[in-house]
C-alpha cells in the first residue's frame, strides 16, 4: 500500500492545499494530511480547528485521513509506515525552501522520497498567510478557501 503524508501548517487550509490533496488522493492508496503541532509558532487557528476544517474539506475523499504530529516529520513517516512526503510548489520562491526541507529529510531517512505537485494555475497565488492578511481587513475570501473556513476567518477577525 502506497501511503503519502502531506504535512503542513494549514493555518488555514486553502483551495491550493485542497487541490494538492485531491490530486494526491488519485496517485496514492492513502494520503494522510498531517498538521504540524509547533509550539514555537503562534498560529491563528488551533490544531483542532485546523484539523476540523481539513476534515470538512476532504469528506468526499475516502482515502484521505487527517492527523497531527509533533517533532520530526521523518519520525512521523516511520510511525505511519509512509514512503512519500507530498508537497506543493507554486513559484520559484517555494523551490529553495522545499529543496532544503526535502534534502534534510532525505539525509535523516534515505528511504523517504518527496513528491512535488505543481500548483494548479488557478491557485498559484493562494497562500494561507495572504488569505489571513486580506481577511483581517474584511475582504471576501470565498474564492480562496472553503466556505466554512471563510466563515471561521470572519469570526476570528470580528466581522461576524
Ligand atoms: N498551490 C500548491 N501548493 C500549495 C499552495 C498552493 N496555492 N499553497 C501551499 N501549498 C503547499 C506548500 O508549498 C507546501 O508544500 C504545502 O502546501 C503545505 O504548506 P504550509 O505552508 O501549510 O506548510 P509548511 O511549509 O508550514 O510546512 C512545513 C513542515 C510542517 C513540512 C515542516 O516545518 C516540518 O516538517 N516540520 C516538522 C519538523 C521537521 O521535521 N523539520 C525538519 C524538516 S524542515
Amino acid at each position: 500500500m502506497k501511503v503519502a503524508v502531506y504535512p503542513g501548517s494549514f493555518d488555514p487550509i486553502t483551495y491550493g492545499h485542497l487541490d494538492i490533496i485531491e490530486r494526491g488522493a488519485k496517485i496514492f492508496d492513502r494520503v494522510v494530511v498531517a498538521v504540524l503541532i509547533n509550539s514555537a509558532k503562534k498560529p491563528l487557528f488551533t490544531v483542532d480547528e485546523r484539523q476540523q476544517m481539513i476534515q470538512n474539506a476532504t469528506r468526499h475523499l475516502p482515502n484521505v485521513e487527517v492527523d497531527s504530529f509533533e517533532g520530526l516529520l521523518v519520525d512521523y513517516m516511520r510511525k505511519r509506515q509512509a514512503q512519500v512526503i507530498l508537497r506543493g510548489l507554486r513559484a520559484i520562491s517555494d523551490f529553495e525552501y522545499e529543496l532544503q526541507i526535502a534534502s534534510i529529510n532525505k539525509k535523516m531517512n534515505d528511504e523517504v522520497e518527496t513528491l512535488f505537485l505543481m500548483t494548479n494555475n488557478r491557485h498559484s497565488f493562494i497562500s494561507s498567510s495572504m488569505v489571513k492578511e486580506v481577511a483581517r481587513y474584511g475582504a471576501d475570501v470565498k474564492d480562496l478557501v472553503p466556505e466554512d473556513v471563510a466563515e471561521a476567518l470572519s469570526i476570528k477577525f470580528g466581522y461576524k
